[in-house]
């Protein structure tokens, strides 16, 4: 079964990087990440644009931080820490440390060489530079192969509404609060005035498949389609192919059943499949989940059973094997065994 109401695929014919057919990738931070990791060693990554969250963006001890960029952005270059899922390998907590000295309530971990890409960062916003330029000035200097946008330069802000706790800052909600909060609300402060950072909506225009990572569909996802002009420009795509983020009825890390048992959508691959009904035509379904492809299918998109859960990148790259299969067919041009 195929989306209902979208138009058919157009053929895979223009729109090519050395050969490469386009695909924009919608990501979050941990989950994305780990799956782009699988997607680069599928196709040729000089192919794949992916649009990030920044929805999650904080200013912390006065410094700018990107986290979802960040754990694309590390991932890539291959310097994440594998264990934690967020932040730099190797690290240490001196600066941390030395800041709670001082009396600062350093519930947001710093690590000492991640530091370094929030000053960076936050020096070049002050000189009036965007994220998205800032953000291929970084990919350039990790040696990122893939074309990273922010989903836009103007700042869009995830604030959870939580009872007696008032509204809260994502990263207060998720870091400092732990999750543990019942959720009253969400809403992305901005983003009716934010526009599409530069690249976005050409990206998506010339794309022959968009993929969803398996990334959080309400706080990950969601901001990135409420950008003015982005849901649109999703819909209007050759293909979508999603993955659920929900595995055995449980997101495999943060707030995702949380948040959509909060607005009232079944925590399963068929809940997410409904949210994504109106621009994608294809879920990846979990194998443990088979008996949630005929949600899926009611819904209108369909159902592809594979292994969703990536404990390894040889996982993560079975994974995107299924999915390029789905967004672009069987004949693509793979670049790595
Ligand atoms: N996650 C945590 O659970 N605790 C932290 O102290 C923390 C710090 C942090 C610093 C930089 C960064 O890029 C990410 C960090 N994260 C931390 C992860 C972050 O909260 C999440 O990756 C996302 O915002 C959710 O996708």
């Amino acid at each position: 079964m195929t989306g209902g109401g979208r138009p058919a695929p157009r053929p895979h014919t223009g729109g090519r990087v050395s050969g490469a057919p386009r695909l924009v990738a919608l990501a979050g931070g941990v989950g994305a990440a780990r799956f782009l990791r699988g997607l680069v060693r599928v196709v040729d990554p000089a192919s794949v644009t992916v649009i990030v969250n920044t929805a999650d963006d904080v200013e912390r001890h006065g410094l700018w931080i990107s986290p979802d960029v960040d754990s694309v952005v590390y991932t890539l270059a291959g310097l994440h820490d594998e264990e934690r899922g967020w932040g730099l390998r190797d690290e240490t907590w001196n600066a941390l440390a030395a800041l709670r000295a001082l009396g600062e309530d350093a519930w947001f971990q710093l690590g000492d060489r991640d530091l370094a890409t929030h000053i960076w960062r936050t020096a070049r916003r002050r000189l009036g530079e965007p994220l998205s330029a800032i953000t291929a000035a970084q990919c350039a200097a990790l040696g990122v192969p893939v074309r990273v946008l922010p989903m836009s330069d103007d700042v869009v802000t995830t604030r959870i509404t939580c009872g007696e706790l008032g509204e809260l800052h994502f990263q207060e909600f998720f870091v400092r609060e732990q999750c543990k909060p019942a959720i009253d609300s969400v809403r992305f402060a901005g983003v009716s005035r934010a526009r599409p950072a530069p690249g976005v909506l050409d990206a998506l225009a010339e794309a022959e498949a968009v993929i969803v990572c398996p990334s959080n569909p309400v706080i990950s996802i969601g901001p990135i389609l409420a950008v003015p002009g982005v849901r649109d420009a999703v819909r209007a795509a050759s293909r979508c192919v999603a993955v659920t983020p929900i595995v055995a009825g449980e997101a495999l890390k943060g707030p995702a059943a949380a948040m959509l048992r909060q607005q009232d959508v079944e925590v399963s691959a068929a809940g997410v499949a409904g949210l994504y009904a109106d621009f994608c035509s294809v879920m990846v379904v979990d194998r443990r989940d088979p008996g949630v492809a005929a949600g899926v299918e009611a819904r209108g998109l369909r159902a592809v059973l594979a292994e969703t859960v990536m404990a390894t990148v040889d996982d993560a790259v079975a994974l995107a094997r299924v999915v390029v299969r789905e967004a672009l067919g069987g004949d693509f041009p793979a670049v790595a065994a």
